[in-house]
């Protein structure tokens, strides 16, 4: 199939999975055209089953907000008619459900039906899509897709809590490229970051409000108490520099590295001995999943979509959002014990090959088929 995929070029979860699906795809043969703003970061290679379009948006002076929007429904239709694309794929709903919809709109007028699915992520319905400025055009531009899906079955019944949805949602979750991560590789180069009594504590996030930084740090001071360990911060974002000064507040700056945006995430977590995520909310959390596949068990809190990933007392354990007390206990009670600690790294990586590509891949390529199939009868 031809198939046209729009998403954040940025490191963010939904744009990840954009575009390690593309990759896959392209991978079994499909044809697929990224149209975003900027290459996306893990798009690395081009090929004959790989394009990207890119979205100009030219400044001028007139303009106090540059509308996005339009330039991209324009060169989704452009791209479209030029390369014959089959279905328009779009991640996260603001504003490419509603840029994509413009553009079937106008693709109608000159005879061509373009099927649209749209992938819920979760900020785009738990924050963003949520607030009252947008919520008219994000329930309508939901409506008006071919097929919607969503992450997790918590992301489903909060998309349908909150908004007045039509239509059904096909639940499809993160996935992995198990072969990609090799459980007996061992060369990790953990001396780099680490002494050899110390334990690796690792978060990877976007620095948002969301993502509950203080939390993260708190956990680890407690750790620290307790037995020797280091913090690895990889990411970048606005809680960043709080985070920072947390740390120097707390005496932790000998302890904490801080990375920045990587693309080396496998190598840090290969080294890693546990994985925190004590987000407020999370539809699914991605980088659990990354970092239960490089055999790192996690501490979370117990939300949205993260108990679909993360088993309480098999491959980490969950807490109430806040609960740092909670979450350092348990953090503890894995670091103290080597058994304990490999059991559940050993589960961790289980569980997460139940998310192989192999196993998600044609759950897309089934709504594309069937998106493809009723592109005649569905709403415009
Ligand atoms: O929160 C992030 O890290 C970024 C965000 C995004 O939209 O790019 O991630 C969301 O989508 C990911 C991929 O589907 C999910 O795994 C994340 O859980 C989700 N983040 C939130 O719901 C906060």
């Amino acid at each position: 199939m031809k198939i046209a995929i729009v998403c954040y070029p940025t490191f963010g979860g939904s744009g990840v999975v954009a575009t390690e699906l593309g990759i896959a795809l392209a991978e079994r043969g499909h044809e697929v055209h990224f149209v975003t703003y900027k290459q996306p970061v893990r798009l690395e290679l081009l090929n004959s089953n790989i394009h990207f379009h890119e979205v100009h948006v030219p400044d001028y002076p007139l303009f106090r907000y540059q509308p996005y929007e339009l330039a991209l429904s324009s060169k989704l239709v452009d791209t479209i008619k030029l390369y014959g694309i089959e279905v328009l794929h779009v991640h996260y709903a603001i504003p490419h459900a509603y840029a994509g919809y413009m553009a079937k709109k106008m693709l109608k007028e000159e005879g061509i039906y373009i099927p649209m699915i749209t992938t819920l992520h979760g900020t785009d319905i738990t924050l963003v899509g949520n607030h009252p400025f947008y919520k008219s055009a994000v329930t309508f531009s939901i409506n008006k897709s071919d097929v919607v899906t969503s992450v997790s079955a918590d992301l489903k019944q909060k998309t349908l809590d909150i908004f007045d949805v039509e239509n059904d949602i096909t639940v499809i979750p993160n996935f992995i490229d198990t072969t990609k991560y090799s459980p007996g590789y061992t060369d990790c180069q953990r001396s780099l970051m680490a002494n050899e009594d110390e334990r690796i504590v690792t978060h990877i996030s976007n620095f948002r409000k969301v993502k509950r930084i203080p939390d993260v740090v708190k956990i680890f001071d407690q750790i620290q108490k307790n037995l020797p360990a280091k913090l690895i911060m990889v990411g970048e974002g606005p809680e960043k520099k709080n985070a920072e000064a947390l740390c120097e507040e707390l005496g932790l700056a000998d302890k904490v590295v801080f990375l920045g945006n990587s693309n080396e995430i496998d190598r840090i977590l290969c080294f890693s001995d546990l994985f925190l995520l004590p987000s407020e909310s999370e539809s699914f959390g991605l980088a659990a999943l990354e970092a239960m596949i490089n055999k790192v068990a996690v501490i979370s809190s117990n939300t949205g979509g993260i108990p679909e990933v993360n088993q309480n007392g098999v491959t980490g354990f969950l807490s109430d959002v806040g609960d740092v007390a909670d979450m350092a206990k348990n953090a503890i009670y894995l670091l103290k014990d080597d058994n304990i600690l490999e059991t559940f790294k050993k589960n961790a990586r289980k569980a997460a090959e139940n998310f192989d590509i192999l196993n998600i891949l044609p759950l897309y390529e089934e709504v594309y088929e069937q998106a493809y199939k009723s592109r005649f009868k569905n709403s415009y």
